[in-house]
């Protein structure tokens, strides 16, 4: 029988997305928890580049790159499709996507760890790359339609992991009057048994992400 493993770590949003993509479609899977503080064998053979997780492995070969795991999914497993038939429709899912890694979760990650004058500006920054995605959310429940699909896995980090990096940062970047539909939505898909049954702790996610701003600050701090 087809072996499926996900080298993972249960804190990270890249690897949740892949988790909840395998449940949604029904794939049984082993789950390796992988400690990123002393990488395993395992994990630096499977992804010897990036040295990060999620790393898919499927008979043997590993897959790495949440979005690009996210497809081999799709393309692997045709039940419960994630990605639009329509190939306009498709490239506009995996646009998005790339947009809202590069720009939405860097500029909250930014706004999240900058202290200072730089603060309020990088916040305005990550609020603006959030505008564009409060356009694409059309009448339907999700990005994908009236069911969860490609977009809506990918941005799947803001219901949960944006509300912690605001707490962690002391800030607010998408709120309910100024992104009404984008809370509309993140409501909705938070509270889908399947999507809520894979997060992590709050307690745990807080403490992992405090340590790693400060991390970064203090770093800033020794280069100045
Ligand atoms: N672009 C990658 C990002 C993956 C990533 O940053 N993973 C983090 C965990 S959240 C990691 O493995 N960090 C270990 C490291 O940077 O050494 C993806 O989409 O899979």
């Amino acid at each position: 029988m087809a072996e499926v493993k996900l080298i993972a770590s249960s804190l990270s949003l890249f690897c949740t997305r892949i988790e909840w993509a395998l449940k949604l479609k029904g794939v049984e899977y082993e789950y390796i928890e992988e400690d990123l503080r002393n990488k395993s064998p395992l994990l630096l053979n499977y992804n010897p580049v990036h040295k990060k997780v999620p790393v898919l492995v499927y008979n043997g070969k590993p897959i790495a790159e949440s979005l690009i795991v996210l497809e081999y999914i799709e393309e692997t497993w045709k039940d419960s499709p994630l990605l639009p038939e329509d190939p306009y429709e498709k490239a506009m899912a995996r646009f998005w996507a790339k947009f809202a890694d590069e720009k939405c979760l860097l500029g909250a990650f930014d706004a999240c760890r900058a202290e200072g004058d730089e603060k309020e500006k990088a916040i305005e920054t990550a609020i603006e790359s959030f505008s564009f995605l409060e356009m694409q959310i059309g009448r339907t429940k999700y990005f994908g339609g009236e069911h969860i699909g490609y977009l809506d896995l990918a941005l799947g980090w803001i219901p949960y992991w944006l509300n912690v990096m605001e707490e962690v940062g002391c800030m607010k970047l998408v709120d309910a009057q100024r992104f009404p539909l984008l809370h509309r939505w993140a409501e909705d898909f938070i509270e889908t048994p399947v999507i809520k049954e894979c997060l992590p702790p709050r307690q745990k996610t807080v403490e992992y992400f405090t340590a790693s701003i400060n991390y970064l600050r203090s770093l800033a701090t020794s280069k100045q």
